[in-house]
């Protein structure tokens, strides 16, 4: 997979946005030889909660290009821990840590900036590292980028934004809608507009990387011309809970994916077994943290926090949700945050209950939709009045359904699938099909041993599923502008 540095000035956003919430930036300590050309320029700023925090350290190379770079600093106290870091290869021993790049931001002219993180622990107040070391040279450079900073020997090199490459035709779905907004009870666009997501989500990404390449998110964009693609992180059956820092990455990764090819991403928080989401709280607040602190910058990402919370009360799961929401929030103030609903996302329905439960007692945060959830052979008329009953009060999300039964597999139901998305359409209620995989099972988009190719193009290699969805999809979505 491609993968591209941030342009610098979303980097120096990223400071300030976070910077305005936290105020923890600090300068670096002078070189102790005066005549030492300065190495590098630090800036280190953390959002802090109970017991964890997050730190974004943006490096600056104020000395010759380097091809390869090792970040050095050591933590004040004791127990201060990285528990997973971003953009670089993160290494504590003891108090002492360096950070070694990625490939995609190896490589450092004079002046050129790059924006590292992590997510860490703390015991006692979290005082920040004082001095930092770029390939053993000391960063002697002033921190904030402020005008009275000494100016880099060479200004830093214009940046280009990420390349995105538009549908044939017009612009992409992110181009024309920007960053989204709850407004009343529906999602909308940068020119406040109601606007329909229409999608895909993808199967567990442990078990299908191989759907999730350059060319299938190419064909997802382009053949389909998706507005969505929904990033089915599981917690459990060997998701997250086995690699934190693995699958962090490969959810930033493909965030990346859509972001370069101009759709949103969803980035699916995967909970199933357990129902219970605070079983997942601690990893949840972990997760997102680094999630949102990597993305805060973007346009175009949407939060789920809780794909299918059932056997729980809904109280269970708003407590959850506003415990979440602030992580995001700390990093991302604008992004839109989804939140599952009782039931498997049923809005309490396939556990005798309904939305009313939500209607009274809604999430206590602003900018968010509430997940609902239908698998067309299984659910039928009761879902879909109750489904329409909360629309009118709650902005709603399908943020997964598919055309066949709830087990996930079985035949089309082309008459229900057809009646829902009817109704989909007619209240403007996003949505992400399940699956955008070759799984042999019958909600899967693309005929079993696809992925192992390199065609996703075109209706040949598509289920019935894949092809009744692909027609959905790929008809002109008329985002409004004004
Ligand atoms: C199913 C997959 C299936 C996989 C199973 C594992 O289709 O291949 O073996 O998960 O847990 C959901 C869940 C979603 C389910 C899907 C179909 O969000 O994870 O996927 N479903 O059962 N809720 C209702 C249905």
């Amino acid at each position: 997979m491609t993968r591209h540095p941030r342009p610098l000035r979303r980097q120096l956003a990223a400071v300030g946005a976070v910077g305005a919430l936290t105020a923890a930036t600090l300068a670096a300590l002078p070189a102790t030889n005066a005549q030492a050309a300065p190495g590098c320029r630090i800036t280190y700023t953390t959002t802090n909660w109970t017991g964890g925090f997050t730190a974004t350290v943006t490096v600056t190379n104020l000395g010759d290009t380097v091809n390869g770079w090792t970040l050095g600093f050591t933590f004040p106290d004791t127990g201060q821990r990285i528990t997973q870091g971003w953009s670089a290869t993160w290494q504590q021993n003891g108090a002492a840590v360096t950070a070694r790049n990625e490939n995609w931001n190896g490589s450092l002219t004079t002046g050129a900036t790059t924006s590292i993180g992590f997510t860490g622990a703390h015991t006692g107040s979290n005082p920040n590292p004082t001095s930092f070391t770029l390939n053993g040279t000391a960063c002697a450079g002033s921190t904030t980028p402020t005008p009275t900073s000494p100016a880099p020997t060479t200004p830093p090199p214009p940046t280009t934004p990420p390349p995105t490459t538009a549908p044939p035709g017009g612009a992409t779905p992110v181009a024309v809608n920007g960053q989204l907004r709850v407004c009343g009870v529906n999602l909308c666009n940068q020119y406040g507009k109601p606007i329909q997501l229409r999608g895909m989500s993808s199967h567990g990404i442990q078990w299908f990387p191989r759907c999730y390449t350059d060319a299938s998110l190419d064909a997802l964009a382009r053949d389909w011309n998706a507005d969505l693609f929904r990033i089915a992180m599981y917690v459990q059956e060997d998701g997250y809970e086995t690699d934190p820092t693995g699958f962090t990455d490969r959810v930033n990764n493909l965030v990346e994916e859509a972001t370069e090819r101009g759709m949103y991403a969803m980035i699916d928080f995967h909970l199933l077994t357990p129902g219970d989401p605070t079983y997942n709280l601690q990893r949840a607040k972990t997760f997102f943290a680094a999630v949102s602190a990597r993305h805060a910058n973007k346009n175009n990402v949407i939060y789920e926090i809780a794909n299918e919370p059932n056997g729980v009360s809904w109280s269970t799961i708003k407590n959850y949700a506003e415990q979440v929401i602030p992580v995001i929030r700390a990093n991302d103030p604008d992004a839109v945050v989804v939140v599952g609903t009782r039931a498997w996302s049923s809005l309490g329905v396939s556990e005798g209950g309904n939305s009313t439960e939500v209607v009274n007692n809604p999430v206590n945060a602003a900018n968010v939709m509430y997940a609902f959830h239908f698998y067309a052979a299984s659910h039928r008329d009761n879902y879909r009045a109750e489904l329409e009953r909360a629309a009118a009060r709650l902005p709603m999300f399908v943020t997964e359904f598919g055309t066949v039964d709830y087990t996930g597999d079985g035949g089309v139901d082309l008459a229900s699938s057809t009646t829902w998305l009817d109704l989909l359409d007619r209240l403007k209620i996003s949505y992400a099909n399940w699956t955008y995989s070759d799984k042999a099972e019958g909600s899967a988009a693309f005929r079993p041993g696809t992925c192992n190719g390199n065609t996703f193009a075109g209706a040949s290699v598509l289920t019935e599923s894949g092809n009744f969805m692909r027609n959905r999809i790929r008809t002109p979505d008329n985002f409004p502008t004004n």
